[in-house]
């Protein structure tokens, strides 16, 4: 059961109504009240989480792009809704960038990714990305995956700026980072590239098919994303 996203075979991916940049918050108090399924985006700084929102939504700039990384310092959710229901887009602060005072690192990662990620968000799915052109993940990455295995939270992996690499370097990449994470075959690192949109589709699918079987913490009857089917409006 497609939630957001439509399988058709046709161009249109995604097939959302209405995006909207509600909140931007620091700390767990000012997170929004409304309780959807949110799929998070993690991953190092300046690695593309904002540049791969944006073209998932089909929207240029919804998600703050920069060349200077490391600036963002807040965790910024995204409203999606469509006939079918509605959900979250979680952009995290990028971790690691060297260039950054190891105490602000400490306290971005610390107390926003962190606190984020053991809160009780009804988190359906974390996307971790990482840069196709390094070809395995960084130790801070490992950390991260290391983390996400331990504490069960769902995740898959997107290599973003697959732009960047011929085919087939791209391929071998993304052989390299499946053999490496030890995915199976149905969860195998997505190639992404914000550019050609290289990937759009199959992480589409990927999160829709998490969404659809999310089971909401405050799992009831009326639970907007058991109910839904797939919607009718056009692409974002
Ligand atoms: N060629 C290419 N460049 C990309 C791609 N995705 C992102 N970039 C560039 O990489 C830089 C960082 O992208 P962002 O989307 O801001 O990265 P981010 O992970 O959100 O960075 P922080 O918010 O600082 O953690 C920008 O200059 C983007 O234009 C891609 O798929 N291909
Ligand atoms: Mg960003």
């Amino acid at each position: 059961m497609a939630v957001l996203g439509a399988h058709s075979g046709s161009q249109e991916i995604v097939k959302i109504q209405q995006i909207e940049a509600v909140y931007r918050s620091r700390r767990p108090d000012d997170y929004p009240p409304e309780r959807l399924p949110e799929i998070a985006f993690l991953g190092r700084s300046n690695v593309g989480k904002s540049s791969l929102i944006n073209s998932l939504l089909g929207r240029k700039k919804l998600a703050a792009t920069s060349k200077s990384p490391g600036k963002t310092r807040e965790i910024a959710w995204y409203r999606l809704s469509g006939a079918a229901g509605a959900c979250f887009f979680v952009d995290l602060p990028g971790y690691g960038y060297a260039k950054v005072p190891q105490k602000i690192r400490q306290e971005v990662w610390a107390q926003l990714i962190d606190t984020y990620l053991l809160s009780d968000r009804p988190l359906a799915v974390a996307i971790q990305l990482l840069d196709i052109r390094r070809g395995k993940p960084t130790d801070l990455d490992e950390q991260m995956i290391h983390w996400l295995r331990e504490v069960g939270v769902p995740h898959i992996f997107a290599l973003t700026k697959s732009d960047k690499l011929k085919r087939g370097p791209r391929a071998q990449a993304a052989q390299e980072f499946a053999k490496i994470l030890g995915t199976s075959e149905e969860d195998a690192p997505v190639p992404f590239s914000a550019v050609t949109a290289e990937g759009k589709r199959e992480l589409w699918s990927l999160i829709d098919r998490r969404l659809a079987h999310y089971e909401h913490p405050s799992s009831s009857d009326d639970n907007a994303f058991v109910q839904t089917h797939e919607t009718e409006v056009t692409r974002a």
